[in-house]
């Protein structure tokens, strides 16, 4: 990675964004990308190792033995079971070598106990619904108004404009989490299968409706961190962004506080959720609705009103 912090980081990209020239994957900022930065750094190896020995032996076989200087082919060679016995123990000790400690590795990322939190996201043709379970904090995130406009004005937008650094990248509404805290998530969609992927956080998962999906993180440094749906979803899949924003404790504690007091009379993210809700509830649906509150001016009082008959 010294490689890669060698270029300067350009102005306005957060620290997990991918750099100018980035050659490797990125390590990203929980323990769960670590790990896959090193099963993968350990499986890159190993095929460097293999490139050059298979292509280092082609090479010297085709030098040394080649027509030119008399080389006779031996006409008579059919097999080698010492050569057999090598060429397929050799594979088998390194896969089974990288198997070992990478399902130890997926075993640890499955594992959503002990959470602190958890938080529900719920994938939408074109948004991001979330869920604070437990805080009865809830909000939508969707591409923001400037990517928007310029997507559809024919504009060429450059990343030289500050305002474009995160063309496509950016949302309304972000999803602030604090750091060192295991964060649960679960995940599901409300009309087709998205996939939830924040790359500096190490994995992607599927948002499927009628399904709950779980995942998990902790989030080592406050910053920005950026990532897109997965899954092909519909035609705007390509603009419906996720933004984390990591903060401390404290400051994470804060902002659900003034979450709480936003929400609290009438919250604007509610109640568009709760619209969104309202628009897509299915019969399948989870969970009960309650049914719109009846206008009452005009409603005849409550012995009149006709029984409910299914
Ligand atoms: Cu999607």
């Amino acid at each position: 990675m010294a490689s890669v912090s060698a270029f300067a980081t350009p102005a306005g990209a957060g620290p997990a964004d991918p750099q100018p020239w980035q050659l490797n994957m990125g390590r990203g900022v929980t323990h769960s990308s670590n790990m896959a930065w090193e099963a993968h750094m350990v499986a890159l190896w190993v095929c460097v190792i293999i490139g050059l020995v298979v292509f280092g032996a082609m090479a010297y076989a085709m030098f040394k033995f080649r027509h030119s200087k008399g080389a006779v082919p031996d006409v008579s060679f059919t097999h080698s079971t010492k050569l057999e016995i090598i060429w397929t123990l050799v594979p088998v000790i390194l896969l089974v070598g990288m198997a070992w400690p990478a399902t130890a590795k997926l075993i640890a990322m499955y594992d959503t106990r002990n959470a602190a939190m958890t938080v529900k996201v719920t994938g939408y043709q074109w948004m991001w619904k979330y869920e604070y379970l437990g805080e009865g904090v809830t909000f939508t995130s969707r591409l923001d108004r400037r990517s928007d406009a310029v997507r559809q004005s024919g504009e060429v937008p450059s990343f030289k404009n500050e305002a474009d650094r995160h063309y496509l990248l950016d949302v309304d509404n972000v999803l602030v989490l604090p750091v060192d805290t295991k964060v649960r998530f679960v995940i599901t969609a409300d009309d087709v299968i998205h996939a939830w992927w924040v790359p500096a956080l190490g994995w992607k998962q599927d948002a499927i409706p009628g399904i709950i999906n779980e995942a998990w993180t902790e989030i080592k440094q406050p910053g920005i961190y950026r990532g897109q749906c997965a899954e092909l979803c519909g035609k705007d899949h390509g603009f419906m962004p996720i933004v984390v924003k990591a903060v401390s404790k404290v400051e994470y504690q804060k902002w659900l506080a003034e979450q709480k007091a936003k929400d609290a009379p009438q919250a604007p993210e509610a109640a568009q959720a709760t619209a969104i809700d309202a628009m897509q509830a299915t019969p399948s649906g989870t969970g009960e609705r309650q049914p719109a509150a009846p206008d009452t001016s005009d409603t005849p009082t409550p012995e009149k009103a006709e029984p409910v008959t299914q």
